[in-house]
């Protein structure tokens, strides 16, 4: 997969793609990125690429020439063209099957914004996807272009060890992660749980499976609606909800 970065500060975007998954999932070549500068593709002495609103108001809005310009130039180094995606508090909201979705895609164009926004225009004749990485704001897009890219590179085959990709897959089942410890077995009289030290490892499985449903009814019970789970474990969280089980701190 391919990944086209359109930024006005790339320095933003230098280190976060050199490193962790990213890094390796370029390094594996399985994802390639590309990062430019709609700054580069202005033709005026003062390389301009913001200007007032039209109509009035504060704030200052990014100019359609340097992106329609810089988007052409960046069309014409690589097959295939590519769906370009702006990252905006107005897109739909980022979440795993949208990713899976970006994930197939051969080739992502991704625009970060700044300012006041885009002009118009672009939104509507240039941008085929609008994302918002959740519902708050940000000074601009590079921060949620590093969560895309993130979340994209993780999906692309090889990247994830074979134990990484089975969690990957759990979350894709919609319940959250299981509690997770490692040595030493008793830290400042706070032990981890028996049943991890037991060896039993089916019951392990059983309990894990259990702490990740539980922990799930209780903060994200939003997240049970499309969760895979049998009768019997739907049983479980209503027992629990009756019992007032509650043994998780959070
Ligand atoms: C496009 C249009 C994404 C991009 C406007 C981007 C939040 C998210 C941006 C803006 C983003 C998200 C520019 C509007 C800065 C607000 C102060 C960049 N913010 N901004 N203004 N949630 N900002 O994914």
């Amino acid at each position: 997969m391919r990944i086209d970065v359109l930024t006005l500060f790339p320095e933003m975007l230098a280190g976060p793609f050199d490193h962790s998954i990213i890094g390796r999932a370029r390094a594996a070549g399985v994802l390639e990125i590309a990062i430019h500068n709609p700054r580069d593709y202005t033709a005026d002495k003062h390389h301009i690429v913001d200007d007032y609103a039209y109509g009035g108001g504060p704030g200052m809005v990014m100019k359609p020439e340097p992106f329609f310009d810089c988007i052409d130039a960046v069309r014409a180094m690589a097959e295939p063209p590519g769906r370009v995606v702006l990252l905006t508090p107005q897109g739909r909201l980022l979440n795993h099957q949208v990713v899976a979705e970006l994930a197939r895609e051969p080739r992502l164009i991704v625009v970060c914004g700044h300012y006041e926004g885009v002009d118009e225009r672009v939104r509507e004749f240039l941008v085929d996807d609008e994302i918002s990485i959740g519902d708050y704001v940000l000074s601009g897009g590079e921060p949620a272009a590093i969560v895309l890219v993130d979340t994209v590179a993780r999906h692309q085959p090889g990247v994830l060890g074979s134990e990484a990709s089975l969690e990957e897959e759990s979350h894709a089942q919609g319940l959250l992660e299981y509690p997770q410890y490692t040595r030493p077995a008793e830290y400042r009289g706070m032990a981890v749980p028996d049943i991890l030290l037991s060896g039993h490892h089916a019951e392990i499985a059983k309990w894990r499976r259990r702490q990740s449903i539980l922990r799930t009814a209780r903060r994200r019970p939003d997240l049970l609606a499309h969760a895979d789970l049998t009768p019997a474990e739907r049983r479980l969280i209503e027992e629990a909800d009756a019992a007032d089980v509650d043994d998780d701190p959070a």
